[in-house]
């Protein structure tokens, strides 16, 4: 049953079965084989993110030391991202409640040590769309707090299978990933933890 952690934040426990959950995988492996997995950096600074990303849909969200953006194709190959699988675009129809589909999907890959600090997702044109989030293998102790940095935090367990919808008040809330309960999953050839999340990037027409 879904649960409303914050204004606009519904956590889909369980929303993916077993089954579906491996055709995500596979689905994840394809697209991979057409968008590999790359290391981004951070602007400026150049250094490496823990999190290994690729991308999927008519846009991809890419950093690098000049900044973080949306674009069509592939940083390292040049080539456009592959489709966004079908089962991912079930959980948005089903969940978003927005009357347009997804423009992007950005995967992010974690092993046993990768984490990603409390941010904000604010560089879409647009906040109209939520964000729907798919967490697959590992589970991941997932921060969030208010729509300013100082607003407290909480954290929760995000498990195989869940499914996250940040919308409304919560669309702009910081959030991370603090560490991965290696082990936790066997979903996963080598363990480790897939998110794939589900954008609006530009106003729809
Ligand atoms: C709350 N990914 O890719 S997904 C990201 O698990 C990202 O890989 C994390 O944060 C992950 O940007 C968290 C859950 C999530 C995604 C977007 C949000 C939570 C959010 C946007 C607003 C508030
Ligand atoms: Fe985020």
């Amino acid at each position: 049953v879904d649960a409303e952690l914050a204004p606009g934040l519904i956590l889909a426990r369980g929303f993916f079965d077993a089954a579906a959950q491996k055709q995500l995988v596979a689905d994840v492996k394809a697209l991979a084989a057409q968008s590999p997995w790359y290391r981004p950096r951070m602007p400026r600074s150049g250094k490496p993110f823990s999190v290994q990303m690729t991308n999927c849909g008519a846009l991809g969200w890419v950093s690098d030391v000049d900044g973080y953006r949306y674009q069509s194709r592939h940083p390292v190959t040049g080539e456009p991202w592959a489709p966004i699988p079908e089962l991912a675009m079930d959980a948005w129809s089903a969940l978003s409640s927005y009357p347009h589909p997804p423009q992007a999907c950005l995967v992010n890959l974690y092993d046993a040590g990768a984490r990603m600090g409390l941010h904000q997702d604010s560089d879409e044109g647009d906040f109209s769309a939520p964000v729907v989030s798919i967490s697959l293998g590992d589970t991941a102790i997932f921060r969030f707090g208010g729509r300013s940095r100082a607003d407290p935090t909480r954290s929760v367990k995000l498990h195989s299978g869940d499914v996250v919808v940040l919308g409304g008040p919560s669309r702009l809330a910081f959030h991370g990933v603090d560490r991965i309960l290696a082990g936790s999953s066997s979903l996963l050839p080598g363990g480790g933890r897939i998110n794939l999340t589900l954008r609006g990037v530009t106003r729809p027409m």
